[in-house]
């Protein structure tokens, strides 16, 4: 059973339709925000059973018993040896770049969250960014091979919206040229790769259970390798490089996933079947709604496999009657804080941009995408019939799509009626 489930969809003025769209001066659609996501909850009763524990036994943190519990959980859901609990994504790549031994550049996507990038650049490795494959919106193993210099060390994979990359084809490059590979699974937690589970790929993948992912533990992330010796470096890194009582065997930080963080993520497990089951639920209820809407396109997981299906991405092409920004402008004005995931892409943000335009491959396809990507509100808070009505926008504004855009052209820059898109 879920908690704490809010139904938006409660609060969508359905009937009688307001004549126009908000940015035409019709109401809002939805009376209150409709974030892009909000974090799925598991059972109340069963987290604060676990937080009252965490009170009882007066054990807050340093690899308490509901980390341990929760690592060996993961372990066992993802069937790989080693799970090393950490306090959240950013740091477990942070930790894993440094115990797989990664030295001068790294090959990534640049089309990811900027934290993929930045956890190289903070452990003193440079990211070269490549291009992606514009149907899976991940790396592209031809493109990778060019990008190889004397200076690589590893290629990073990151299984965008929890599709899986090029697992294979990566895994034998990487053989081939002697590099190390690692992946961040920070979105596809509970995704499967030819029914092997993501997680036991590479020298190690890291996830993410920060509050916005598939399970949360409020913050929180992982390592998971089948490599005992990397696993172990890390555990010494996450506590400072403590072995034991006075005992220091190298440089490491602070990255320990608290008991609390580690009840959350319990107790999110609990409810897995639920949360797969919602997000399918929406999907399904996206990919009826939007259907043959002229430049729309959303992305397609694949059957065959084990998806969380978390991330309601579509694509709007130069066909379609709105740009995606007039789009997400025109859903902004609804209340519907649909996001330009990812925008723009890693090698446009500093300190990359300064880095990448002294010289390096254009990246077409990367640019391509992050013109035309918009995430939509999903998960357990919202319902199908929620989602009818954000689909119900999108058809309405596209078929009003020259008058938008005149609206749109009168009203001016971009910013005007978003009061800072991206916070929300
Ligand atoms: N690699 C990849 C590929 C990642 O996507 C991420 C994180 C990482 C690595 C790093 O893992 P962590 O160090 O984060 O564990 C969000 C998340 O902050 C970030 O964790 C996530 N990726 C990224 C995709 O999304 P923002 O800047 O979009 O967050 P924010 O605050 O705008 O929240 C997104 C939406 O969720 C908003 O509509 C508000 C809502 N929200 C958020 C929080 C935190 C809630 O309703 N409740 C909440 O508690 O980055």
């Amino acid at each position: 059973m879920t908690g704490g489930i809010i139904d938006h969809g409660a609060s969508a003025r359905r009937e009688p339709r307001p004549s126009e769209l908000a940015i035409l001066g019709g109401p809002k659609a939805f009376a209150d925000r409709l974030l892009v996501g909000r974090p799925n909850v598991g059972d109340r009763t069963a987290l604060m059973e676990r937080m009252a524990g965490i009170l009882d036994r007066r054990l807050l943190t340093n690899d308490g018993p509901l980390v341990r519990e929760f690592e060996e959980a993961v372990a066992e859901l993802l069937d790989v040896r080693h799970c090393v609990a950490m306090a959240n994504g950013t740091l477990a790549l942070q930790i894993a770049i440094c115990a797989a031994g990664l030295e001068g550049e790294a090959i990534v996507s640049p089309l990811t969250f900027v934290a993929t990038a930045h956890a190289l650049q903070w452990q003193g490795i440079t990211p070269v960014f490549c291009e992606v494959d514009p149907r899976t919106h991940n790396l592209d193993p031809t493109h990778v091979e060019d990008a190889i210099s004397e200076r690589t060390s590893a290629i990073v994979g990151v299984h965008l919206w929890g599709r899986q990359c090029a697992i294979d084809e990566l895994t034998a490059l990487a053989e081939r040229r002697g590099l190390a590979l690692l992946f961040d699974a920070a979105h596809a937690f509970g995704c499967s790769h030819q029914g092997r589970m993501i997680g036991g790929h590479g020298k190690a993948e890291v996830l993410s259970f920060h509050a916005t992912k598939f399970v949360n533990s409020f913050e929180g992330g992982a390592i998971v390798t089948a490599d005992g010796d990397l696993a172990e470096q890390a555990r010494l890194m996450r506590n400072h490089g403590f072995a034991d009582y006075d005992d220091v065997r190298r440089v490491g930080t602070n990255a320990k996933m608290s008991e609390a963080a580690a009840a959350m993520g319990l107790t999110s497990l609990e409810a897995l079947d639920d949360f797969y089951r919602a997000n399918r639920e929406n999907y399904e209820a996206y990919r009826a709604g939007l259907d043959g809407i002229g430049g729309i396109e959303l992305i397609s997981y694949e059957e065959a496999e084990l998806c969380n299906r978390h991330y309601i991405v579509i694509e709007v092409d130069e066909s379609a009657a709105l740009s995606r920004d007039d789009l997400q402008r025109v859903l902004w004005a609804e209340n519907v804080l649909a996001r330009r995931y990812f925008f723009p892409g890693c090698h446009r943000m500093e300190p990359y941009r300064s880095a990448f335009s002294a010289g390096a491959r254009e990246l077409t396809e990367v640019d391509r995408l992050t013109d035309r990507l918009l995430a939509l509100t999903t998960g357990t808070a919202i319902s199908p019939a929620t989602v009818g009505v954000v689909t119900d926008l999108i058809r309405r504004a596209m078929a009003a799509g020259p008058r938008l855009r005149r609206r749109l052209r009168a009203i001016g820059p971009v910013d005007a009626d978003l009061s800072t898109p991206g916070r929300s």
